[in-house]
């Protein structure tokens, strides 16, 4: 079966029930990280095995039961878009706003590997990249495969196709990712392909991952969550995704983690929060992202923002 639907993530969504292509090519520490960035690059996707450290993950997984525990959340999603409902999946459970909600959160979404490969892909759009989103993604037992497609269709589903993307990610495995609870599926090549261009079930793989295996994509590659085909286990990830810096990221961060909370933040998490304004000055642009005519950050740092 090979059903097309529209979805807001996408011009293009559509639902493929067989993966049977390649899984994505995975790299083994010590990283090669000009081969990494190139595999990324050209096929959308690469596989970081033991990226984020054990003791990162289960600090992150402990204090995260704990906030779920104290704020219990129930699966599925009421957006008030039926398709993007379904898009979102009735059996996962999805947090956003995760930095405001789980402190472990920050070491991930600063992690100095992932940010420095996301600042690399995205350099030719940016001086400065922005956290997009940190979402929790909890995929739960008997969850049909999400509809196939493009993280930078939550912008605009039709702009052009670009050599290089505005938006890429990384989806860090807190839980085994494998064929039978939810693994991500990538179709490889697929950034470069004409946008209405549909894949085939034999050029879907997968990214099969250990926790603290992190795949990396480009925001233009075809991907989505696999079915979760378990009656008993949920698949846990976060996708961290990071944006050009003058883009309007798709999570508001700035009112998930808000100035009360920022000013214990570090600078890295604050500009990465949308603290810094975007200065192009250097290529004869202008400034993105001020507050009161000037850096928010030093606003904050100053005590101007309560
Ligand atoms: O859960 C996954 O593996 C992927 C989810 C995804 O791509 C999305 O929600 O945009
Ligand atoms: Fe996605």
């Amino acid at each position: 079966m090979n059903t097309t639907a529209t979805g807001k993530r996408g011009n293009f969504a559509a639902a493929v029930d067989a993966d049977t292509g390649p899984d994505a090519t995975a790299f083994e520490a010590p990283y090669d990280w000009p081969a990494i960035d190139e595999c990324v690059r050209t096929q959308g996707a690469a596989v970081v095995r033991g990226l984020v450290d054990r003791s990162l993950v289960d600090a992150f997984n402990r204090e995260l039961d704990e906030w779920l525990e104290n704020n219990p959340r129930t699966v599925g999603s009421d957006t008030g878009s039926g398709i993007y409902d379904l898009f979102l999946g009735r059996r996962t459970l999805r947090v956003h706003g995760v930095p405001g909600k789980v402190r472990a959160s920050h070491d991930l979404i600063t992690h100095p590997e992932i940010v420095a490969c996301m600042r690399r892909l995205l350099a030719p759009w940016s001086n400065e990249i922005l956290l997009s989103v940190a979402e929790l993604i909890q995929i739960g037992p008997r969850e049909a495969a999400q509809m196939i497609h493009r993280d930078t269709g939550s912008w605009w589903p039709h702009l052009p196709r670009q050599e290089h993307p505005w938006n890429a990610s990384a989806m860090v495995a807190l839980t085994p990712f494998t064929p039978e609870t939810g693994a991500t599926r990538v179709v490889p090549g697929s950034c470069h392909w004409p946008l209405d261009q549909s894949p085939r079930g034999d050029q879907i793989g997968r990214a099969v991952m250990e926790p603290g295996d992190a795949l990396l994509f480009r925001g233009d590659v075809l991907h989505g969550g696999g079915a979760n085909r378990t009656t008993d286990r949920s698949r846990r990830g976060i996708a961290l995704s990071y944006c050009a810096g003058w883009l309007r990221p798709v999570d508001n961060n700035m009112l998930a983690v808000p100035p009360s909370m920022a000013a214990e933040c570090s600078d890295e998490l604050l500009g990465l929060l949308g603290y810094v304004a975007h200065d192009a000055t250097r290529q004869g642009g202008g400034l993105v992202g001020m507050y009161d005519n000037g850096d928010p950050l030093k606003a904050l740092r100053g005590g101007l923002l309560g």
